[in-house]
């Protein structure tokens, strides 16, 4: 299974996010029936990657106990909704795996890329029976890259799988997709890919398997095929989709003019939903939109169907439409005056190069290509002022240790067990906390390249 977005209040609805929550349990109590051997989560097990809520978190908790309970190992990575994907952090998958609830397979980066195997707190894949599971989390216009390092570090054995949070490119126009031929590449060393990330299901060619969300995370996904893979293997592969639908929605788009609010009344008697999310947009004239109070609207609906969220949205035929000339220069002011209102330093052109981007063609390559020049050129800034910082903390490094040694020469005897204290002391100096994940898994102790 893939793109659970627990968590996700849909509509600002607690209903909706209840609604997730159940079709997680739904998947992992059929996985308990069926008796499997594991699960996969192939990414964003949770909607939003730092703001939790205890709710949330008791909801993901608590399904995941129902695997645990039943001796089923959890096998997660994380997606573009669980870490950010630029620097390592701690995240609430890591969370999770710290708890035994589940296992968050990801490579780590030492000297290159680190392939280990999972240790009871971190590692990039894990051997269960017979079957081997590598793991890579989502690293958005990183992905091609990070594959190209992670491929060589495979070794097959037994059934093996690769699970990651990136999409094929050709099934949805997303952010964070690649070639379907980059993950070809995998054939050989690994028998199943399983992904996540686009909220529709595929297989391709008996090896990528993409099960999609398993609840509506957006209207343009409602009807589309969407489930968990059930998978069997002998020696042969045998898998089947089983389709979630999810809450019931109505999307309905009605011409006023023509129609009338009676042709609405007749397009909603067509649906026998429980409780729908209601989607209607209505397209008319300004004379009718101001002879119809949406209220209107909203009382044919609820007359209908009970619904539990409504949205109505508005396509009224304007005859009027502004003249500007010099459009380019009047939204470089625009933005420029925009601009001074925050602390973001001279971006004007930055900007207007972002929205050029976006809106000449949806290139995704270039939008790609645009953001990592702008992230070069700020790590440079940052790598800049870093040189800096180490200098001056040299300097002072050095001050301490001649105090130190100066003192030490006061009292010869001092004890090792001290010095050892002190020196720890200084490790603390960069301002570290009390409590650093950073340290608290890592094996070698220092901290890990952020
Ligand atoms: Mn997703």
């Amino acid at each position: 299974m893939a793109d659970i977005h627990l968590g996700y209040r849909q509509y600002g609805s607690e209903e909706r996010a209840l609604d997730f929550a159940q079709a997680f349990l739904k998947a992992v109590n059929f996985a308990v029936e069926k008796k499997v051997d594991f699960i996969l989560i192939a990414g964003d097990l949770f909607h939003k990657r730092s703001e939790m809520d205890p709710v949330t978190l008791a909801q993901a908790s608590k399904v995941l106990e129902k695997a645990r309970s039943a001796r089923i190992p959890v096998i997660a990575v994380e997606g573009n909704h669980d870490s950010t994907y630029f620097r390592e952090t701690y995240s609430w998958m890591d969370y999770l795996a710290a708890h035994n609830l589940l296992i968050n397979l990801k490579p780590s980066f030492g000297d290159g890329i680190v392939v280990e195997e999972w240790d009871g707190q971190s590692g990039a894949y894990i051997d269960i029976g017979d079957v081997r599971i590598y793991g890579m989390k989502y690293y958005g216009s990183m992905t091609e890259r990070i594959l190209e390092l992670y491929i060589p570090k495979i070794k097959k054995r037994g059934f093996t799988i690769f699970t990651a949070h990136v999409g094929v490119e050709g099934y949805m126009n997303i952010y964070g997709c690649i070639p379907a031929s980059r993950l070809h590449r995998l054939k050989g060393k690994v028998d199943y890919v399983a992904l996540g990330h686009i909220h529709k299901s595929f297989v391709e060619g008996n090896f990528i398997f993409n099960p999609g969300s398993i609840e509506t995370c957006e209207i343009s996904e409602y009807g589309l095929d969407r489930g968990i893979f059930y998978v069997e293997y002998d020696g042969e592969l045998r898998y089947k989709l089983v389709k979630f639908k999810g809450r019931d929605f109505i999307i309905l788009n009605v011409n006023l003019d023509e129609e009338g609010l009676e042709g609405l009344k007749r397009k909603l008697k067509n649906f026998n939903s429980k409780k729908p999310v209601v989607h209607i947009g209505i397209s008319c004239r300004r004379d009718t939109r101001k002879s119809v109070n949406e209220e209107k609207v909203r009382e044919v609906v609820k007359a209908v169907v009970d619904p539990l969220v409504m949205k109505i949205s508005w396509e009224v035929a304007d005859i009027f439409k502004p003249v500007i000339e010099d459009r380019e220069n009047i939204e470089r002011c625009v933005i420029e005056q925009l601009l001074q209102n925050y602390r973001y330093g001279d971006i004007a052109e930055e900007v207007l190069r972002l929205k050029s981007v976006f809106s000449s063609s949806f290139d995704i390559k270039s939008v790609d290509r645009f953001v990592e020049s702008i992230l070069e050129s700020k790590e440079e800034e940052r790598e800049f002022g870093k040189e800096r910082e180490k200098a001056k903390g040299q300097e002072k490094q050095e001050e301490k240790e001649k105090e130190r040694k100066q003192e030490v020469q006061k009292e010869p005897n001092l004890d090792k067990s001290v010095e050892r204290l002190e020196s720890e002391q200084e490790g603390d100096q960069e301002g570290e906390e009390v409590w650093d994940w950073r340290r608290a898994y890592d094996k070698r102790g220092k901290a890990r390249k952020r």
